[in-house]
């Protein structure tokens, strides 16, 4: 039987997307700019259901029963293919899942990824943005390799800031918990957007922290970069925090490694850190400082682990029969 795998990774956003235009299309309310990483991936395989009349999806090798994020995508893709078969989707995550980690952004971009291989369809992509973005707002940064900007005021487009070996910066990612989130980022941003009296400061400061990072990135300006990163992130989690209820994710290990990445700067090392809907911290650093850093972190904080990867790139198959 015919079978498509696909691999996609995760991506981080250094200015980041917190609140919807639309829910219904899942549009974010501001543009965003990440990483993609390496190393972190997930693997998604697409096969014809030749058992039974329903899709199916697996997530790590157990079967969801909530199907309602990944729907909207099969069915943008499937009015293309025009395919009406039920497929089995076989998705693993060789990373937590659902912790922070862009799970689902990886998860949807294989997904999408394996489904245009497995019909033949060769899609645009803006297609493929599209595609991504009904399954979480995040997944179309996913279809990029290296720094990507994701601009709302241009039809959600995805490009390319630098070429991951452009600007071979090290990422870190240091596991705080492994405990699934207990908001979603789905839900928290409504949350937000409906209270917290932030909302509108932080939808303004949107185009200028777009226009700081890509700044940054071009002249490959760790400083610069640091500065806007860490400013958004902050914001962000202000944001959550003055919602009502109010949306906390960063716990005491998370604070520990800030306190720890400003003890390094201080010291002259050059790194920053991000943290997304969870505890995890992210931090990119100058490759000659990843082992004092590592060795810092671990040693002062109590981090469960710490993945050590670099700049990735786009999805590709890697198994077509
Ligand atoms: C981001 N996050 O820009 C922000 C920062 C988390 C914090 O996008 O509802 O899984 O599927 O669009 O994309 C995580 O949310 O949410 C996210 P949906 P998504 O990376």
């Amino acid at each position: 039987m015919k079978e498509t795998t696909a691999i996609a990774h995760p991506n981080f956003a250094l200015v980041k997307y917190w609140g919807k235009k639309d829910s219904k299309q899942n549009r974010p309310a501001m543009s965003s700019i990440s990483i993609t990483v390496d190393s972190m991936q997930s693997k998604t395989k697409i096969s014809k259901n030749t058992l039974s009349n329903c899709h199916r999806l697996f997530i790590n090798g157990v079967e969801e029963t909530d199907l309602s994020k990944i729907f909207p995508s099969l069915f943008y893709l499937s009015e293309i293919s025009k395919s009406d078969d039920y497929i089995v989707i076989q998705s693993e995550n060789n990373f937590p899942t659902s912790s922070g980690l862009a799970s689902s952004a990886s998860g949807i971009a294989s997904f999408v990824t394996a489904y245009d291989a497995h019909y033949g369809m060769n899609l645009g992509i803006s297609d493929r943005i599209e595609a991504c973005m009904l399954g979480s707002g995040s997944a179309p940064r996913s279809l990029i390799g290296g720094f990507v900007l994701m601009d709302h005021n241009n039809n959600y487009s995805c490009t390319q800031i630098l070429q991951k070996e452009d600007w071979p910066v090290d990422v870190l990612i240091c596991i705080a918990s492994r405990e699934a989130k207990k908001i979603s980022s789905r839900e928290g941003m409504e949350i937000s957007k409906r209270t917290s009296p932030l909302y509108q400061d932080w939808l303004g400061s949107n185009e200028r922290d777009i226009s700081l990072a890509l700044e940054a990135i071009r002249e490959k300006n760790m400083s610069g970069l640091e500065k806007v990163t860490e400013k958004n992130c902050n914001f962000m989690h202000e944001v959550m925090k003055t919602s009502k209820p109010s949306i906390i994710y960063m716990n005491d290990v998370t604070h520990s490694c800030v306190a720890e990445i400003e003890n390094l700067r201080a010291s002259g090392h050059k790194l920053f850190y991000t943290v997304d809907a969870g505890p995890q911290i992210k931090i990119i650093c100058d490759p000659k400082s990843t082992n004092t850093i590592k060795d810092t972190i671990t040693h002062r904080t109590d981090v469960i682990d710490i993945i050590h990867t670099r700049l990735g790139g786009s999805p590709r198959i890697i198994d077509e029969n």
